[in-house]
Parts: structure tokens; sequence; C-alpha cells
């Protein structure tokens, strides 16, 4: 058996079983993948898990494929003779391919990353000043997150800087999340939108997100917190906006004593000294 037979039938069977496998995970598994489809972020994060997993098939394929082939082809057999593949050491066919293949997929993967990081944030939280912002952003809808032991609230600087207890959020529309603490750090997680951003206190760290049609989203403490972080979770709703309308007016005359009793609505709170994290 002549050394070129070894790397033809490997690379056959890595293009066979590769071709096989990509379309299986992108057509099948990747559109399972979380957080699925609530928002046009969490949608975006689906794409590039798809994309990412596109592209790593065929690497995991080349792994898997040679291990096998070579368990079987090059194991010791009953002769006693010890088989040996063929040595690739110093052989520059395959260092060329190694650096050309390897380089291509990193510099691909870094480029299109910051590129969809770039178009909307992603979900994530950019800080006070966003550089990801998505185009619209001005006419978002603000919703203030303030995370505190061992719950969220929300504060609604465009009605009234009510603060409720629950979240609901328009259907079809732009929010600009301004997630802040007032204690220890925490991390607002908004599962089905697509959406996680750093509660820090002193802080505000701004993440985008677009609903779509009307969701249940479950809200988790993703940093532990103390010792009812795994306490630390609730249920949103996207609702349509006439019903956000309704829901809003509600809550601001529900809560309109409590209001008028609030610190004003700042972009960040200062924690009082006296208070322990833990
Ligand atoms: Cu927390």
């Amino acid at each position: 058996m002549s050394e070129v037979n070894h790397w033809r039938r490997v690379v056959l069977w890595w293009l066979g079983t590769s071709i096989v496998a990509t379309l299986l995970v992108v057509l099948l598994l990747a559109p399972i993948l979380p957080p699925g489809n609530g928002s046009v972020e969490a949608s975006g994060q689906v794409v590039d898990n798809t994309v990412l997993l596109g592209v790593s098939t065929p690497v995991a394929m080349a792994v898997l494929v040679f291990f096998i082939y070579a368990l079987i082809v090059f194991r010791e057999r009953d002769t006693g003779a010890v088989l040996d593949g063929p040595p690739i050491r110093g052989d520059a066919k395959v260092q060329t391919w190694w650096l050309v293949v390897t380089t291509g997929i990193v510099l691909f993967l870094a480029g299109y990353g910051t590129v969809r990081l770039l178009a909307d944030g992603a979900g994530g939280g950019q800080g006070p000043n966003p550089i990801a912002a998505p185009a619209g952003a001005k006419d978002a809808l603000q919703v203030q997150v303030i995370a505190q032991q061992w719950k969220f609230t929300y504060r609604w600087p465009s009605y009234g800087g009510v603060e409720t207890s629950t979240i609901d959020l328009p259907a079809h529309r732009m929010i600009e999340f301004h997630v802040t603490s007032l204690d220890v750090i925490h991390s607002f997680w908004a599962y089905q939108l697509g959406v996680k951003a750093d509660a820090e206190p002193g802080f505000d760290n701004i993440a985008y997100v677009t609903t779509k049609g009307p969701l249940t989203f479950n809200v988790h403490c993703a940093e532990l917190c103390g010792v009812w972080h795994g306490y630390m979770f609730a249920t949103g709703h996207v609702v349509s906006q006439g019903t956000f309308k309704t829901w809003i007016a509600q809550q601001r005359r529900q809560f309109a004593p409590a209001t008028r009793n609030l610190a004003p609505y700042r972009k960040q709170y200062f924690p009082d000294p006296q208070r322990r994290g833990g």
C-alpha cells in the first residue's frame, strides 16, 4: 500500500463524511439551537452559531476520520508486524496546507464575528457609550434594568420614571436596555431575547434588542451574586403594542405614590456604603 493511497483515502472519506455531516448539522441541528428566534438579536445568534458549526464540522470530521482510519489501518495485527502511518514531519505540503487552512479559518471567523458584532451589538452589554448601536437606535424605547439582591426591577424614563417589578415589552420595537445594579455585580440575562449584560453598581451598561412578536421570556441573573443568586429569576413578556400601552399606563397609576418618592431617574445609582454584598 503506497503512502499516496492513505492520503487519498483519508481525504475522500473526509470529503464524503464532511458533506453529509455538515448538511445534517446546518439543516437539522442549527435551527433548533439556543436562544431561538425570540428577537432579531436572538435570531442573529442562531445564524452565527450555524456559521460556526458549519465551519467547525469539517474540522471535527478531519480529526475523527483520521483517528478512526489510523485505528483501523495502522493497528498492530496478529502477525506481530507493527504498521506505522506515513511520516509527515518536515512535509512541506502538509505544513503549507495546515498554515493556509487554519489561518484562513481564523481570519474569516475574526472578520465575520467583528462585522456581526458591529451590526447591532449581538444582544451584549456595550457599556455607557455603545459603538455597535443598531440602525434606528435613536428611537429605541429605553428601559432601565436595576439589579439588586435578589431581583430585577425596571425603570421607564419615557413613562414618568415609574419603576416596575415585572417587565413587559412592546412587540416589533427596538429596546435600549440600561443595565445597572444597586449593590453587587449581577448579570441581566433575558434568554429568549438573546440579551445578556453585566449589571454593575455605578455603571450604565447598554444593550440593544429588537423584539419580534409576542413571547414569554425568562430573566435570570447570570452572575453569582450571593446566597439567593439561584432564586433570582423572573418571567417577562413581549406583548402587542396596544397591550403594552395598557400595561404601562396601569403600572404608572398603581405605582404613582412610590414614583413620587423615588430618587430621580439616573443612569446609575451608587450603592449604600453600609450595605454588605453577600
Ligand atoms: Cu444577581
